[in-house]
């Protein structure tokens, strides 16, 4: 049989009118790898169609940075292990970087300090009704996952942190997807407003990814795993105010 309409332009069409569900219906009698195929194109193409809609958040200047950065959540992580890292001036402490990776990593907090960094001056948004304006300076996601190299089905990136939340004792992670892993606003910071990050705000290094709200900023990031599922971790939602407290996944802003 002839087909006039490409697969490219066929995706197009289901992408801007919304008929994938049918379009899995049509072609009930294509083998499953074919429709898995048609799939995982299908998501890629939005992502690119989302990615190209998706510019950076608005950067601020120095003069607009707030004289006061609150904190909030966890405050200093508690225990021996984060006492003694804090003592030692973190000298001890590695950033792993493991899971669907082709070369994990364990950086000292020297060696992600030569790497080539971002300096951000952005508004942090907390659900819980504050905003701030500091500066941040990391180094790109991005840069670390090249380093690593995802494999072909790495989906998510994981964060877990050295502290557990104090009303249950439950670890803090969060995860984020690919797409917000390589924005080139989400960094791992390690200095704030021109200093080094402090304790209060997530030392050694934290999250930023200025596309998303509060809770998904990690702080304290002690690992980093990519996976392809969240199902595995935690209770499953992706992030400890997901599992504990319902809040989104996605908490774009
Ligand atoms: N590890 C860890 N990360 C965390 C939290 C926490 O309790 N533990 N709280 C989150 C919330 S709700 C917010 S608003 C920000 C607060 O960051 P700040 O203390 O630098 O203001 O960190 C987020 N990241
Ligand atoms: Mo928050």
């Amino acid at each position: 049989m002839t087909n006039p309409v490409s697969r490219r332009t066929l995706l197009g069409t289901l992408a801007s009118t919304g008929l994938v569900a049918a379009c899995t219906r049509l072609d009930q009698t294509a083998p499953a790898s074919v429709l898995l195929d048609l799939t995982d194109r299908f998501t890629l193409r939005m992502q690119r169609l989302l990615l190209a809609q998706r510019p950076l958040v608005r950067e601020l200047n120095i003069a607009d940075i707030s004289a006061h950065f609150p904190t909030n959540g966890t405050v200093a992580p508690k225990g021996d292990l984060y006492r003694k890292l804090v003592e030692n001036e973190f000298r001890d402490w590695r950033l792993r970087i493991d899971g669907l990776v082709d070369h994990p990593l364990a950086l000292s907090l020297a060696q992600i300090r030569t790497l080539p960094s971002r300096t951000q001056i952005t508004m942090h948004n907390c659900d819980e009704g504050w905003s701030a304006i500091g500066q941040w300076k990391g180094v790109p996601l991005a840069r670390l996952l090249d380093l690593c190299r995802p494999q072909m089905n790495a989906r998510y990136v994981v964060f877990h942190c050295l502290d557990t939340q104090e009303a249950d004792g439950n670890p803090y992670y969060e995860s984020i997807d690919l797409l917000d892993a390589v924005h080139p606003q989400t960094i791992l910071a390690y200095d704030m407003n021109g200093s080094t990050l402090p304790i209060g705000h997530g030392a050694p290094l934290r999250l930023r990814v200025e596309l998303q709200i509060g809770y998904k900023n990690a702080k304290y990031v002690d690992r980093i795993e990519v996976v392809d599922r969240l199902s595995a971790i935690g209770k499953g939602r992706g992030g400890w105010w997901e599992d504990f407290e319902r809040a989104p996944w996605y908490a774009g802003q």
